[in-house]
């Protein structure tokens, strides 16, 4: 009798549990917003810009902000692999900033972020930026089928602008096709040297610009801007760049109606805030800080436009937002575009030094808001470190998603913190600077591997941190990194560079 009584009480205590287990899965719609080159300190919630930005900051205050929240990466590509992935991508050769005429770097087999939600019965859409390369090595076919692309490795739409804004082919992609190609004018790209000879380009033909270029970006001119590379043909297809963020949010808005009645994953890349910045004709001149500041009203317009929709479509309650950036903030990024001369008293770094392609703090710590009405508590803010490469483990937590052995190797379940319900720190978090010197954090103190790299960016003028000596700051007495504390303290030094080297070798194991 008495055996029979705790075979039931246990069965009914595995009953419960597993009722437990199955209520703590949720099925969220989840909305990535992934901005490019945002500042840490370009949003009026984070303090020290002078730009309006009330619809990000009204994100923030149905939410959580985020203080020490990191990319993976100073530059896009190897942040969006990253993110992707799950995996660092300087383990990964050919993962730097990529070419307009790349071929897919994340290879088909991989099980991705969105290939897991797919798995877990979530719909995918990429929208926006992708600039992970398109097609297989034999490079890809503008004019015919593209692929492998996004569809290929977990997304079941994409609307793509493919590279990014200041690089050739000035297309959309939709799915597998350019959007709008004539087939009777077909597209011609190269990296190497020009399609048609007869072009004129930014260097040939500067009086032909609206914009001018400052460094690079002097070749083939699309809509009055001369880009990198070099292409012909395609003319319906052309996009205006001024018109990118109203396509964009038109994208998105079709996909959240069509997939509003199942759980679906949207990756929301914003052009805004790279070059060229192309502001619509509503926000342009609006800042006073000239189009980089007209663009991050376009930004903030967009996320309020997102906002709306989800409103509308009655999913503010089921949609976890996640909104960051790819990599820190640039000024002058290649056109004269009075970034620089009108920049005034709004601080993109906040306290940070560096900035974009650097391993200083600008280079990878940015803005991280999210929110999910209902479930996240408001008004909150979270100073725990945290990497976009846990986004992939931590969702898959949330959703009851599984992640196959070897799949996202980097990425670490920190669910807790992207929920707010804990400010649990990461281990150690990895920064990765444009050319690919690694810093590496532990509590408040940042070591910063020697590298031979240049110590200034001179077309962006960009502290790079690379110096031939080790580096050592405590981030929390010198968030500014001005202090380098090698020499006072070896041992600390010895004891972040043996972890950094074990993280760099897992992959061998
Ligand atoms: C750099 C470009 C810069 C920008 C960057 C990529 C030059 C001189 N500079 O090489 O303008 O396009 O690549 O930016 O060409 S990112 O945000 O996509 O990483
Ligand atoms: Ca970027």
């Amino acid at each position: 009798m008495k055996y029979k009584f705790s075979a039931l009480l246990l069965c009914l205590l595995a009953a419960l549990s597993h009722a437990v287990a199955q209520q703590s899965v949720m099925k969220p719609n989840i909305i990535l917003i992934y901005t490019d080159d945002l500042g840490y300190g370009d949003l009026t919630c984070y303090g020290t810009s002078i730009v309006p930005t009330p619809n990000i900051d009204q994100l923030a205050k149905n939410g959580v902000r985020y203080t020490n929240a990191h990319a993976t990466s100073a530059t896009c590509t190897p942040s969006r692999f990253s993110l992707l992935t799950g995996k660092y991508a300087w383990r990964k050769e050919g993962t730097g900033i990529a070419p307009g005429d790349a071929s897919l770097i994340i290879p088909t087999n991989t099980v991705t972020l969105p290939k897991m939600l797919l798995t877990a019965g979530y719909n995918t859409a990429v929208v926006g930026k992708w600039h992970l390369g398109l097609g297989d090595a034999s490079g890809v076919n503008w004019n015919g089928k593209i692929t492998p692309g996004p569809l290929e490795i977990g997304f079941n739409y994409s609307f793509l602008i493919p590279a990014t804004g200041d690089r050739v082919p000035c297309v959309f992609v939709e799915n597998h096709e350019v959007l709008n190609l004539d087939k009777n004018d077909p597209i011609a790209v190269s990296y190497t040297g020009p399609v048609d000879a007869t072009a004129p380009t930014g260097k040939s033909n500067p009086e032909l610009l609206k914009m001018q270029p400052s460094h690079g970006h002097d070749m083939t001119i699309i809509n009055g801007v001369s880009r990198i590379g070099y292409m012909s043909g395609g003319k319906a297809a052309l996009w205006k760049d001024e018109d990118f963020a109203d396509i964009l949010v038109n994208k998105a808005t079709a996909y959240i109606q069509s997939q509003k009645n199942n759980p679906f994953f949207l990756y929301f890349s914003t052009h805004d805030i790279h070059v060229p910045r192309l502001p619509h004709a509503r926000f342009a001149g609006k800042s006073g800080l000239g189009p980089r500041g007209d663009v991050l009203l376009q930004l903030d317009w967009t996320v309020g436009a997102l906002m709306d929709v989800l409103k509308k479509q009655n999913l503010l309650e089921n949609t976890l937002i996640i909104f960051t950036s790819d990599n820190g903030q640039v000024i002058d990024d290649g056109y004269k575009d009075d970034a620089v001369e009108k920049l005034g008293n709004h601080r993109p770094n906040g306290i940070f030094r560096g900035g974009k392609y650097s391993a200083f703090e600008a280079g990878t710590r940015v803005p991280f808001i999210v929110s999910w009405l209902g479930n996240i508590k408001k008004n909150q803010v979270n100073d725990a470190l945290f990497s976009q490469i846990d986004l992939y483990a931590s969702l898959a937590k949330l959703v009851g998603g599984t992640i196959p052995t070897g799949q996202a190797p980097d990425s670490e379940n920190y669910l807790s913190v992207l929920l707010n319900k804990s400010q649990q720190s990461r281990t150690h978090l990895i920064e990765q600077s444009l050319n690919s010197t690694l810093s590496i954090i532990v509590g408040d103190w940042k070591y910063i591997e020697p590298s031979k790299g240049p110590k200034v960016n001179k077309d962006t003028n960009t502290e790079l941190g690379n110096s031939t000596t080790p580096q050592l700051y405590n981030l929390k007495n010198d968030p500014g990194e001005t202090n380098n504390l090698a020499s006072q303290f070896p041992d600390k030094v010895e004891a972040l560079k043996q972890l950094l080297e074990t993280v760099k070798n897992k992959s061998k194991t």
